[in-house]
C-alpha cells in the first residue's frame, strides 16, 4: 500500500512541475495552440506571429493570431468564414479547412495562403484544383 501511495505522490508532483513548466513557458503555450490548426505547415508559428520563432517576451500576434486569441484560441467554422487579413481570402481557405470542422480539405497538406498576412492566398492552387476536378469529370465521363 505504501509502495502505491508514494507512486501517487510522484505521479502527481510531476503534473503540477510539468503544469508549472507549461505555465511559465509562453512558447511551449504556442506550440500547443499551434496544434488547434487542423494545418500547420508551412507558416507554422508565423500564422498567428510577426516572428517565426516566437517566444514568451516577443511573440507579436498578427491579424489572425489576435482573431484566434479572441475566438478563445479555438479553431472552429466561425473563425474559418472571417477573413482576418482582408485579402479577399476566408480564414478557412487560408489554412484549408474551409469549415473549420478541424479536418482538412480533401487531402490538404499546405496552407494555401498564410491567414494572417495580406497574400495571394494560394488562388493558385485553388485553380489548380478546379482544373484538376475538371480533368478528372472528363476520364470519369468515359
Ligand atoms: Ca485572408
Ligand atoms: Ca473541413
Ligand atoms: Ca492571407
Amino acid at each position: 500500500m505504501n509502495h502505491f501511495d508514494h507512486m501517487g505522490i510522484w505521479v502527481r508532483t510531476a503534473i503540477v512541475m510539468a503544469s508549472l513548466v507549461l505555465l511559465s513557458s509562453g512558447v511551449q503555450a504556442t506550440e500547443f495552440d499551434m496544434t488547434r490548426l487542423p494545418v500547420m505547415s508551412p507558416n507554422l508559428c508565423l500564422a498567428c506571429h510577426d516572428v517565426a520563432t516566437p517566444t514568451a517576451g516577443n511573440a507579436v500576434l498578427n491579424l489572425f493570431g489576435a482573431d484566434f486569441l479572441a475566438n478563445g484560441k479555438l479553431w472552429d467554422s466561425n473563425l474559418a468564414q472571417q477573413d482576418s487579413d482582408n485579402d479577399g481570402c476566408l480564414n478557412g481557405v487560408e489554412v484549408g479547412d474551409s469549415d473549420g470542422d478541424g479536418n482538412p480539405d480533401g487531402n490538404v497538406t499546405e496552407q494555401a495562403g498564410n491567414p494572417g498576412v495580406f497574400d495571394d492566398c494560394g488562388s493558385g492552387s485553388l485553380v489548380d484544383e478546379k482544373t484538376w476536378g475538371t480533368l478528372k469529370a472528363m476520364f470519369d465521363a468515359d
